[in-house]
């Protein structure tokens, strides 16, 4: 907080006077909690301009427990500013820079103590002791590092080789496939002629079965208006040729939902709008509603139901109750309709199929289904040429690093377990988990891209896995370290359904990487 009282000031000045000390560290003057290499900016022979250059104080100002900055550089050394920052040099081992609220808290933050100057007693120096288990832990990664990209280096050789691979069998595919393409017109040109062969011989045939199927059209149109006829002189009880309510209402063919009477609805559903029907107009009207009707009280057609439905309305007749026979004094069999013979038509299809020809028209016909054969086979071979150009097109447009070191690693499956799945990634493919108590697979991602933040390959992203019950798709994360081997190192899910997988391979143990590495250790 910003407090330019007087009074405030100098209670304050007098009570933490010690950090507004300037001291001296490694022979370069600056206040408390100032880097060497913001020391410059700590002059005491001039006013002090806070960073943000909004405010101009004099020198005495700084580090006196006030507030004055609004970035909060001029208190380094105190707790006074909430977005101050305490820099310990931590000699020997790495330095820190702290938020300036954790100084004189009473916790150690930094290794050599500074943070804590109000209270001399509470923490020890111990950067010698971390800055040598830190050079220690240093020198180990950098032996790994330094095996590990001796593998690095035969992964980039492996994977140029395999790029090279793909190269000639993508130029090898191209050549084949014109030449299978070649052939599929070849075979195209072939089966055109000989189907064209084929159909003018079959022609002879098709129109002998399209007359013989006419014929049969015209009986059955005959068969189908005789019983019509026969039907309309048996329901037209007075004989004038026409039909009338009064007639159908005797009739219990006409009581379509078999309530014992034939109502209005019934007559209107068969006569239409007509208070009577002719012949003609019970031929073509009528009679198509009424057949279907007959035949299901005779039991010989059902209407299409589902599987295992019960049609109550069709249970609830009594096949031994005829009452339109009885009604009419007719025989049961005088109902009789001539129905389709599921056997006759079976047979009819078999001779369909195995139609037998003469002698020239059969081999028109057999060559004819070769040369469709080969057609088929060609368009295969074209299609599967196709699809593994496809692929190899799709491999060789994949990021594999830049020096092709990942490339071998394109299909490589690694496991890990925790107590209760079995998580499974496939690199550059999926990530998948399955529970150990069974179950199926689940997917945590299909291959997506590279995402390290400062290093795009120190990190990859699986995206659009199985659905989270009320949430995204689940996807995975993989960091990337460099290791002697390719494997994973844990499998974590820190939010539901996002995944982090720790991964450490030889393909990460990129010499640059390792020289960024150790300038981070400079200050050391
Ligand atoms: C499964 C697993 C878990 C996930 C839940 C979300 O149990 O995939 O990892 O958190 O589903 O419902």
């Amino acid at each position: 907080m910003i407090c330019s009282t007087w009074i405030n000031r100098f209670y304050s000045f007098v009570l933490i006077i010690s950090s507004t000390v300037i001291f001296v560290q490694s022979d370069v003057p600056r206040p408390r909690g100032v880097s060497l290499s913001k020391a410059s900016l700590y002059s005491p022979t001039k006013d002090f301009t806070c960073f943000d250059g909004t405010v101009t104080i004099p020198f005495s100002y700084v580090n006196d427990d006030y507030c004055d900055c609004f970035d909060g550089s001029d208190e380094p050394g105190t707790s006074a500013c909430l977005n101050g920052v305490f820099h310990c040099t931590n000699a020997g081992h790495r330095a820190q820079n702290i938020p300036s609220s954790r100084v004189n808290d009473g916790v150690c933050d930094c290794c050599d103590g500074t943070d804590e100057y109000a209270f001399p007693n509470i923490c020890s120096n111990i950067c010698e002791e971390l800055g040598r288990e830190a050079r220690a832990e240093a020198q180990r990664l950098a032996e790994i590092h330094k095996a590990g990209s001796h593998v690095r280096l035969e992964l980039i050789e492996k994977g140029n080789k395999r790029r090279n691979e793909m190269a000639e069998q993508l130029s090898q595919l191209e050549s084949d496939k014109a030449e299978a393409e070649k052939i599929k017109s070849e075979k195209e040109v072939l089966k055109n002629e000989l189907e064209s062969k084929e159909n003018e011989a079959l022609k002879v045939y098709r129109d002998a079965e399209e007359k013989e199927r006419q014929l049969k059209a015209e009986e059955e149109k005959e068969k189908l208006v005789k019983e019509a006829t026969e039907h309309f002189i048996r329901f037209d009880a007075n004989s004038d040729a026409i039909l009338t309510i009064d007639e159908i209402k005797v009739v219990n063919a006409f009581d379509k939902d078999k309530d014992g009477q034939v109502d209005e609805e019934e007559t209107k559903y068969f006569f239409g709008e007509n208070e009577s029907v002719d012949q003609d107009t019970f031929i073509s009207i009528t009679w198509p509603l009424l057949k279907p009707l007959l035949m299901m009280e005779q039991g010989m057609f059902r209407p299409a139901q589902a599987e295992g439905e019960v049609d109550q309305d069709i249970e609830a007749v009594d096949p031994k109750e005829d009452h339109d026979a009885e009604d009419l004094g007719i025989e049961d069999d005088s109902l009789d309709i001539d129905l389709p013979q599921d056997d006759h038509e079976e047979q009819e299809v078999e001779q369909e199929q195995h139609k037998t020809y003469d002698d020239d028209t059969q081999k028109l016909v057999d060559d004819a289904t070769e040369a469709r054969r080969q057609l088929t086979d060609a368009e295969r071979t074209v299609r599967e040429i196709e699809s593994n150009i496809r692929n190899i097109k799709e491999n060789l447009e994949k990021d594999y690093g830049l020096l092709q070191e990942w490339a071998t690693l394109d299909g490589q499956c690694l496991e890990y377990e925790d107590k209760e799945y079995i998580y499974k990634l496939c690199l550059f493919q999926k990530v998948t988990q399955k529970s150990k108590n069974g179950g199926s697979e689940v997917s945590l991602g299909s291959w997506g891209e590279w995402a390290g933040s400062d290093n795009k390959y120190s990190a990859m992203k699986y995206t659009n896995g199985m659905g989270c019950w009320n949430g995204p798709n689940r996807m995975t994360i993989v960091n990337i370290n460099c290791g002697l081997e390719t494997k994973l190192l844990s499998v974590t899910e820190p939010f539901r359904c996002e995944y982090k997988i720790e991964l450490e391979t030889p393909a990460a143990c990129d010499d640059s990487n390792a020289t960024q590495n150790q300038s981070s250790h400079d200050e050391l």
